[in-house]
């Protein structure tokens, strides 16, 4: 297994994410690419979701909320291309070397079009909760982006602010779609194949989609296994948790970063059946 360095540890920290060039080979990323396309292109079946109040059933599997943006949920059941990102061994050393007890908890895609406003700053962690204690870093949740397409100036690219899993000031609302012009923002980009592994306390954010062509990334995001608990809701539960029979097909590796799946209750009919939706 690779051995993450401590060039990488050292970046890791003082930035709050590291990007990994070419961590992909190029024939996943267009079988990924392939399948992603055609799943945006059908309907998918949502009666999942009949029951869930609306306020909390904003993402389907097919998710058009947004405009000019295909969002899709649950990707491994989709196609059993989106598994290879599961554990993959390019990204699973940084994993554990980040976060001790990885899990996976939730994966989707985005897909942009022009026009595409640039969304807000947020972060998925307190920054109290990214820690460095005796030279071991421990982030409790840690998101992989893979660029599925280029991700160039005026593509939508992910936003960071460098550094801000350790800021010590609120962000002023004034900046919060401020975007690239938010003091210390960049804008994150590559080529089809690059990785950013971050911190979920890093603040981050997507800039305008100006361009004319599609961007492309997924998000496979990993919690710590004290935390991997969020089957207390029913909306999210469906997208995160994969069916037994679905994780069979898994490597034991797979199988391993998705262990809490076999001890949480599955997502039922919220009709109040026990019907179990796989
Ligand atoms: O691709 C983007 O616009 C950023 C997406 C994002 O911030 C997220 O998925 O948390």
């Amino acid at each position: 297994m690779k051995e993450v360095t401590f060039g990488e540890r050292f970046l890791f920290d003082i930035q709050g994410y590291l990007i990994l060039r070419g961590a992909i080979d190029s024939d996943l990323i267009k079988a990924i690419d392939h399948a992603l396309v055609k799943n945006e292109a059908i309907d998918h079946n949502e009666s999942w979701a009949e029951g869930l109040p609306v306020v909390t059933a904003q993402h389907f599997i097919k998710d058009l909320n947004v405009e000019n943006q295909v969002r899709m949920n649950g990707l491994p059941r989709l196609d059993p291309i989106f598994d290879q990102l599961i554990a993959h061994p390019a990204i699973l050393p940084y994993l554990k070397e980040f976060m001790g007890e990885p899990q996976l908890v939730n994966t989707w895609s985005i897909s942009k079009y022009v026009g595409r406003g640039a969304t807000g700053w947020h972060n998925g962690l307190p920054t109290e909760d990214y820690t460095v204690r005796d030279g071991v870093i421990r982030s409790p949740m840690v998101n992989v982006v893979t660029m599925i397409t280029p991700n160039q100036q005026g593509d939508g690219c992910f936003t960071v602010i460098p550094g801000s899993h350790k800021k010590n000031f609120k962000l002023d609302p004034e900046w919060s779609t401020a975007g690239l012009d938010t003091p210390g923002a960049i804008e994150i980009t590559g080529d089809p194949g690059d990785v950013m592994i971050f911190t979920e306390a890093l603040t981050h954010a997507g800039a305008a989609k100006t361009t004319l062509r599609r961007r492309t990334t997924l998000q496979y995001n990993h919690v710590h296994r004290n935390r991997a608990c969020p089957m207390w809701d029913h909306h999210n539960v469906r997208h995160y948790w994969l069916p037994p029979s679905l994780r069979e097909r898994f490597t034991p590796e797979q199988k391993e970063l998705t262990r809490w799946m076999d001890y949480t209750i599955p997502d039922r009919s919220v009709s109040g059946s026990e019907r179990i939706i796989d």
